[in-house]
């Protein structure tokens, strides 16, 4: 019988989203496979222009906010109506995959196809979302984007931010957007936000071990980062007796030595990782002046972490004589608790689809575990070959993209019709 009513999961088009994909994998596309996409870089640009240029295609208004934040927005019935919202990131890692974030972007906006090629009309506006600067490899803290949107970040603030290099965030974002120009929103960042569901690749191996397509996730552990600086005294490397020298990167070693030792629990659950250390003046007959050090720390508890905090303190206070040494935390986010009602409805639609599922807690952080604190939020994972990412290697498949989408989709068309 024509004129039966396409479910929005069945518009879903499989190859369309593989293919964008792709097209957007060759935006800071490496040669091992990857992307190196970081934010605000020209390649960001391209990704913004790219994803614009598609909206425009379908007529979907598309607009930024003053920390670059890009929206696509599908008209609702009531215009006045809190829109639903879904998307993710798509800066990347400097050796990052093709899926991370980028996933959540296209299966959203896939979703606003979806829902219009199925000719469903919903009661409220159905928007996607770019967030910037989510990885905050180039500029910290990351999850910027989303966290000034949700007022946990100050705009200026971050404006103000520079990268390694020294440049300054509001320069490299004024650039972007007049490499990839798109109507500013007036105001300041946020509005009001109905529901917001984000899809990602789970970054990690449960999915696939267990056989389960879809991860219904329930909570995002909490996040801290900090950078360690050590002073010391720049001296020649061949002159100088050990008992006269302030060897920066001696002291740093003890400090993160001591740190491991000091964040090796014996469940395996807390996280904590140095990425990124700096020695200067990087000669290599020179006794390091000054050393730098990142600190990642995470874990499903807050107490935990905030032990784990004065730990670090105390370490850093009784490990860095004879050099002066300072351990700042740049960033705080605690553990997010997703909201059971969007939590139920993604189970709910994966199950209606036949899709294999389970709950999950996110090891990973997301823009969603900002924005739950504004709106009702949940996430849906699908899963990645052997739980790899931030790696050129990440890999996904197109039937687990596309099935992650039709539940997405699902669930965003019952959202904005409640
Ligand atoms: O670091 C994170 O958890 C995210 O992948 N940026
Ligand atoms: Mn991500
Ligand atoms: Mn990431």
């Amino acid at each position: 019988m024509s004129g039966a009513r396409i479910p929005p999961s069945g518009a879903v088009n499989e190859q369309r989203l593989w293919q964008r994909h792709a097209d957007m994998a060759k935006l800071g596309g490496t040669p091992k496979g990857g992307v190196n996409r970081q934010a605000l870089s020209p390649e960001d640009a391209a990704a913004r222009n790219q994803l614009a240029a598609w909206a425009k295609a379908r007529g979907f208004a598309t607009f930024t906010d003053p920390i670059g934040n890009l929206f696509v927005r599908r008209d609702g019935i009531d215009a006045d109506a809190n829109p639903v919202m879904s998307g993710s990131h798509m800066d990347s890692q400097p050796t990052g995959g093709r899926f991370d974030g980028m996933y959540g972007v296209l299966a959203a906006f896939e979703a606003l196809e979806a829902l219009e090629d199925a000719g469903i009309r919903t009661r409220r506006p159905v928007m996607a979302v770019a967030w910037t600067n989510e990885e905050g490899s180039r500029f910290q803290p990351g999850a910027m984007g989303s966290a000034v949107f949700a007022g946990h970040y100050r705009l200026d603030e971050m404006l103000a931010q520079k990268d390694w290099k020294g440049v300054l965030l509001e320069d490299a974002l004024a650039e972007t957007l007049k490499a990839a120009p798109t109507p500013l929103r007036a105001g300041p960042p946020g509005f009001p936000v109905d529901s917001y569901v984000e899809a990602h690749i789970e970054q990690g191996p449960r999915l696939e071990n267990e056989n389960k397509t879809i991860g219904v996730v329930t909570a995002i552990q909490g996040s801290r980062r900090y950078i360690v600086t050590v002073e010391g005294e720049e001296a020649h490397a061949g002159t100088t007796p050990r008992a006269a020298r302030k060897d920066a990167y001696a002291a740093a070693t003890r400090i993160a030595a001591a740190m491991y030792a000091a964040t090796t629990d014996a469940e395996d659950t807390l996280r904590f990782t140095i990425g990124r250390v700096e020695v200067a003046p990087g000669s290599p007959n020179t006794v390091p002046g000054k050393v730098t050090f990142t600190i990642d720390m995470r874990h499903p508890q807050d107490a935990v972490l905030e032990t784990h905090e004065r730990t670090l303190k105390a370490i850093v206070a009784a490990k860095a004589a004879p050099c002066p040494a300072a351990l700042e935390r740049v960033t705080n986010v605690a553990p997010t608790d997703f909201d059971p009602k969007v939590i139920g409805l993604v189970r709910e639609k994966a199950q209606a689809l036949g899709l294999s599922n389970m709950d999950m807690p996110s090891g990973a952080g997301h823009d969603a575990m900002h924005i739950a604190r504004l709106c009702p939020a949940g996430m849906i994972f699908v899963p990645c070959e052997r739980g790899i990412s931030h790696n050129e290697s990440e890999n996904a498949t197109p039937q687990d993209l596309a099935a992650g989408t039709r539940v997405l989709v699902e669930v965003l068309e019952a959202l904005a019709n409640r």
